[in-house]
């Protein structure tokens, strides 16, 4: 982190963290790109004197530049890079006591929906479902044995927003601690623990390593006390990433502002593409005025992403055949990379979910707006809305 302290670092801009935080020039070599540090372990100078990394699965350098990264972009004191987004989560979870709820955010990505329900809760974690819009009802029907509240803001697939200030307000008086998965926002949009969140998750896979390349995860923390725990968690379970992975996400985050600006546009150029469009019955998209939680997202975030979901009024069937015909959005699961995306969700990322409070409409249209040119992406998709959508 060179020789700035703290306070220092973070009175810098946003790129310039992401291109330099964590990542000053190698000490032995000059290296400018961090180094990929293979050795799974590390000489000692005696017993127990260590320069700083032990083993790797502890500890190790290429991981260790990316966590202190996406701390800093997330404004957080501690950093810890996952596997997965999934892994991230289950070791989130691994904070609770059994017999502590989750109270889940009634839209999220299917995996994590199955993680809580069908993993967690039959060792004893309960959860319910909860619409995280209506704050009076959060706070007058609070189960009494609530230990995490866990949302997504904008949410997947449905690009729901959350008061993430108004929901951590409520959850702290009763003792509960609050998860913002921030993976459709990316730090560069919103920083939850600015808001009064505690815990911030990320699937790396998405907008921080970007370029569809890489299966991550990641957990931002403040709290010193917190952090003990997760490490110990991240070392004991061990579900980490590899080194090479490591710097996947570490080179792709440094664009992250300059992709994120282009995703925004893009996504707006799509969505006054769906808005005019007759094929289509409701865009979902946080900078419309009429979007559940529009207040909130323009409160929170710097832009409104690059995500963007509609429905097609002919239903289903019309739904799938869109999602089949388009050339420049690819047909696939994931999102947040370089290239476009299109799926449909009921069938593809949130097939989990069907028949629980977190099912999705069964013709909504999920598009991950890539960083092409903005013309070509409105041709592609109007063409397929007007051959199939109907
Ligand atoms: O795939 P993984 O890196 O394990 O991350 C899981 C995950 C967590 N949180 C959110 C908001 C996500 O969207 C995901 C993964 N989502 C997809 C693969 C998808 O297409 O929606």
């Amino acid at each position: 982190m060179g020789d700035l302290d703290d306070e220092q670092q973070r009175e810098r801009g946003f790129s310039t963290r992401a291109i330099h935080d964590g990542q000053a020039p190698d000490p032995t070599t000059g290296a400018v790109v961090t180094p990929i540090s293979l050795s799974t372990t590390f000489a000692q100078d005696g017993v127990g004197q260590h320069r700083g990394f032990e083993y790797s699965r502890s500890g190790n350098p290429t991981r260790h530049a990316l966590e202190a990264q996406v701390a800093s972009l997330e404004q957080a004191r501690h950093g810890l890079a996952f596997a997965s987004g999934l892994a991230a989560e289950d070791t989130i979870i691994r904070l609770l006591r059994p017999g502590q709820r989750i109270l889940l955010g009634n839209d999220a990505y299917g995996g994590t929906f199955r993680l809580i329900a069908n993993v967690w809760s039959p060792l004893g974690y309960p959860w319910s479902a909860v619409d995280l819009t209506d704050l009076d009802a959060l706070a007058n029907d609070w189960p009494d044995d609530v230990g995490m509240v866990w949302l997504e803001t904008p949410t997947n697939p449905l690009l729901t927003c959350f008061d993430i200030e108004a929901i951590a307000a409520i959850a702290h008086e009763r003792d509960a601690i609050v998860v913002v998965d921030n993976t459709f926002a990316t730090p560069f949009l919103q920083q939850p623990l600015i808001q009064g969140a505690d815990v911030v998750v990320h699937s790396a896979t998405k907008y921080l390593g970007g370029h569809s390349d890489v299966v991550g995860g990641f957990v931002a923390v403040d709290d010193d006390a917190l952090e003990e725990r997760l490490r110990f968690h991240q070392n004991a379970a061990g579900a980490v990433p590899a080194p090479f992975d490591c710097y996947l996400v570490l080179r792709g985050v440094k664009t992250l502002a300059v992709r994120m600006d282009r995703h925004c546009e893009n996504a707006r150029a799509i969505v006054d593409l769906l808005v005019g469009h007759p094929a289509v019955d409701r865009v979902l998209y946080p900078q419309l005025p009429d979007h559940p939680g529009h207040k909130a997202a323009a409160k929170q975030m710097r832009d409104f992403g690059g995500m963007v979901s509609f429905t097609v009024r002919a239903g289903r069937d019309a739904a799938m055949r869109v999602a089949a015909s388009t050339s420049v959005f690819t047909l696939a699961e994931s999102l947040g990379a370089v290239e476009s995306l299109i799926e449909h969700p009921g069938a593809m990322t949130h097939a989990s979910a069907s028949g629980s409070p977190l099912e999705v409409p069964d013709d909504l249209i999920r598009l991950s707006v890539g960083i092409e040119d903005a013309a070509d992406l409105v041709t592609d998709l109007g063409d397929a809305l007007d051959r199939a959508g109907r």
